[in-house]
C-alpha cells in the first residue's frame, strides 16, 4: 500500500499572513498564487501495519518535531478520513524537493499537497481536489493552494469548521505564459523564524497588522480581474505591494521580524530599474524569506534573470513556468521507498 505524488511549490501574489484560527488553519483573509513547475516535491507514502509510528525522510534525512508532527497529523485526517482510526497503520514518507527544503521557497505547500494526494492514493482513497485542499491547508495553509495548477485563490472561507477554507483554481497555466524568475540569496546560515511562529508573532505585537489585514480584500479583487484580462503591469503592481505591505507589518512587530537580507534589497533596486530604466516587464515578491521572485514574461526572463543573477549575494537564479497540479505518479506500485537510519 503505497503510492507517489508530486505537487509544485506556489508563490503567493496577494499574501496570506495572519490566521483567525490557528488549530485549523484557517487564515485571516484570502490570498492568490502561482503554481510554479520548476519548484516540485515528490513524495512516497507507504503505509504498514507492522510500523510502530510515522516517519518523515526529506532529501534523505530523517526529520523529527515540527516537520514529523505536521506531516502526523496530516496523516491522522487521512487514517480518519479512510476508515481506519487511531489504530491504523503508520507510515513512511519519503521526500524529496527539486529546490531547498525550508529555506524560504514553500517547500511545506509542494510538501503537504504532495503527502496528501500520495497518502490518499495510498489508502485508495478517491479525494477530490478541494477535499485534498482542505486537509494540505490542516498540514500548512499555503499548501490548500498547491493541490492546483495555475492561478489559484485560496478563500478565506467563514465556517468555524473551515470545510470553506479551501483553494480554487482561477485559471489553468495554459491561460498565461508567464515566468517567475526566483533569485535565490544567501541567508549566512541564519534559520528564519517560522512563517507559524512569524505570523502569530506579527499579529500579537505589530501595530501595522490590522492596516495589512484590511488592504488584502482589495488586493484580491484588483489581481483577480489583471489575471482575467492578462494585465501584467497591474498583477504585477499588486504582487509588489501585497509583498511589500505585509513585510512592513512584519518589520513593525516587536522585535521586528526581519526576513531581508542585504542583497534582497539590491534585487528590489534591479527590479525597479529593470522596469524603469530598461522597460523589461519584472515585479518582485518577497516570502518569509530572504529570497527574491520576480514575476515576468517568457520574452524578458532571460535578461530578469541575467540582471538578478548579477546581484552580490545572489547565490542562482532559477526561471520557472506556471506549474500544473498535484498528481498521483503511475507507476507508484512499482517503486520502493528507500529506508533511512537516522
Ligand atoms: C504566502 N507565506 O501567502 C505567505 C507569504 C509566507 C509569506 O504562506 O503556518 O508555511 O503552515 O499556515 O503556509 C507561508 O506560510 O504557514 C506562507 P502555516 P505557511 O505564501
Amino acid at each position: 500500500v503505497n503510492a507517489t505524488a508530486v505537487a509544485c511549490a506556489n508563490i503567493a501574489l496577494v499574501k496570506y499572513w495572519g490566521k483567525r484560527d490557528e488549530a485549523l488553519n484557517l487564515p485571516a483573509r484570502g490570498s492568490l498564487s502561482v503554481t510554479l513547475d520548476a519548484l516540485e516535491t515528490r513524495t512516497t507514502v507507504t503505509f504498514d501495519a507492522e510500523r510502530p509510528a510515522d516517519v518523515l525522510v526529506v532529501d534523505g534525512i530523517e526529520r523529527a518535531g515540527a516537520a514529523l508532527a505536521r506531516a502526523a497529523r496530516v496523516l491522522d485526517l487521512l487514517r480518519a478520513r479512510a476508515g481506519v482510526g487511531a489504530e491504523g497503520p503508520r507510515a513512511l514518507v519519503t521526500s524529496a524537493n527539486t529546490f531547498p527544503y525550508g529555506a524560504g521557497l514553500a517547500s511545506s505547500a509542494s510538501g503537504m499537497a504532495a503527502l496528501v494526494t500520495a497518502g490518499a492514493a495510498a489508502l485508495g482513497l478517491d479525494l477530490d481536489p478541494a477535499e485534498r485542499s482542505v486537509l494540505a491547508r490542516r498540514g500548512s495553509g499555503s499548501a490548500a493552494r498547491s493541490i492546483h495548477g495555475g492561478f489559484v485563490e485560496w478563500r478565506a472561507g467563514e465556517r468555524p469548521d473551515g470545510a470553506d477554507s479551501v483553494g480554487v483554481p482561477l485559471h489553468p497555466a495554459a491561460h498565461w505564459e508567464l515566468r517567475v524568475v526566483v533569485a535565490v540569496v544567501a541567508a549566512a546560515g541564519e534559520k528564519a523564524v517560522p512563517s507559524t511562529e512569524g505570523m502569530r508573532h506579527t499579529a500579537a505585537t505589530s501595530p501595522y497588522q490590522p492596516a495589512w489585514l484590511a488592504a488584502v480584500d482589495t488586493d484580491l479583487v484588483a489581481a483577480r480581474a489583471a489575471l482575467a484580462a492578462r494585465d501584467l503591469a497591474a498583477l504585477g503592481a499588486v504582487a509588489e505591494r501585497s509583498a511589500l505591505r505585509m513585510h512592513a507589518a512584519m518589520l513593525a512587530a516587536d522585535p521586528a521580524l526581519l526576513y531581508w537580507r542585504g542583497a534582497t534589497v539590491e534585487a528590489l533596486h534591479t527590479v525597479r530599474a529593470l522596469r524603469a530604466r530598461d522597460g523589461l516587464a519584472a515585479w518582485a515578491t518577497i516570502d518569509a524569506g530572504p529570497h527574491v521572485k520576480v514575476l515576468t514574461t517568457p520574452a524578458d526572463a532571460p535578461a530578469v534573470a541575467a540582471r538578478l543573477a548579477a546581484v552580490p549575494g545572489v547565490e542562482r537564479v532559477v526561471a520557472s513556468r506556471i506549474g500544473g497540479p498535484a498528481r498521483v505518479e503511475a507507476n507508484a506500485a512499482a517503486e520502493r521507498p528507500t529506508e533511512v537510519t537516522s
